[in-house]
């Protein structure tokens, strides 16, 4: 491990992580994602790192994800995808639906903003940061899901996109090792339907609850902002929009914000 074990101890280390395989809960990280791909040498497929406290979380970027202390689910789990011949890509898209599930089993209905943010009646709920480790192609899938923070903490931190929590949708605090325990069945249960039907379940899926169905957006990639009229998420999880001119455009990654109608 990375010479950072002796400062991280994990408080639990159960076989519930997916397949399975480890679930390593320690009490405070900077960030999931970042210990995982430090100690990837010593993490395999299946295994699941999770931070009752994640001081510096982070999301696509290196901008900052908020959470306080103990009030969030942050965890990421490790995907070894190299003997798939399904695109690496997929399995944003399959996590997101894998959170929307775990929500749909507390009676929230969310839906699916590409590339990697789950919706709650237009509010963020959950953010998606997947990484590759260059050396091994293992997959680092961080997710941050909003469980009991309340409103003032959220709106304090004025974020671009409005944002909320289990706790704000019903007014219920939950139990963030039950939201866990749910949130890594469903993960299982979509990468399996992943590897087992391949692209079409995700997209099928995707299209059930697509956050952006319908609408005009604007796309900032970074180096152009294009406006257009959503033509769907491509199986291999590019966005497709059509310009005014009729011109098609494909994004990998970038930000999407909704232009009023
Ligand atoms: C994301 O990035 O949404 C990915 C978030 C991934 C977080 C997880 S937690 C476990 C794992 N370990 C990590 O260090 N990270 C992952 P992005 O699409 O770039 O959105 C980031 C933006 O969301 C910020 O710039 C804020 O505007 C907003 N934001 C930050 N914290 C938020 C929160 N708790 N709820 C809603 N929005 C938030």
């Amino acid at each position: 491990m990375h010479e950072n074990k002796e400062e991280y101890i994990h408080i639990k280390y159960e076989k519930r992580g997916l397949w399975n395989e480890d679930l390593l809960v320690f009490e405070s990280l900077p960030s999931t994602n970042a210990w995982a791909l430090d100690n990837i040498d010593a993490l395999k497929h299946g295994n699941v790192v999770r931070a009752i406290n994640q001081t510096a979380g982070r999301g696509r970027f290196n901008r900052i994800w908020s959470a306080p202390e103990g009030c969030n689910l942050n965890l990421s789990a490790i995907i070894n995808h190299t003997h798939s011949e399904t695109p690496i890509t997929m399995l944003l898209p399959a996590t997101a639906i894998a959170v929307r599930n775990a929500l749909k089993e507390f009676n929230i209905e969310a839906t699916l903003k590409w590339p990697n943010d789950v919706m709650v009646n237009n509010k963020k709920i959950a953010g998606i940061l997947a990484e590759v480790d260059p050396e091994s192609n293992l997959l680092v899938i961080g997710i941050g899901l909003n469980v009991n923070i309340d409103s003032d903490y959220l709106g304090n931190l004025s974020f671009p996109q409005a944002a909320t929590s289990m706790m704000i949708e019903l007014n219920n605090t939950f139990e963030l090792d039950a939201v866990c325990s749910k949130l890594l069945c469903t993960l299982e249960k979509t990468v399996n339907a992943l590897y087992h039907y391949g692209v079409p379940y995700i997209s099928q899926e995707w299209k059930k609850s697509d956050h952006l169905s319908g609408q005009t957006l604007s796309i900032n990639s970074g180096k152009s902002i294009i406006t257009g009229l959503y033509s769907g998420m491509q199986e291999n999880g590019q966005l497709k929009i059509t310009d005014s001119t009729g011109k098609e455009h494909l994004f990998w990654s970038g930000d999407v914000s909704l232009q009023k109608p």
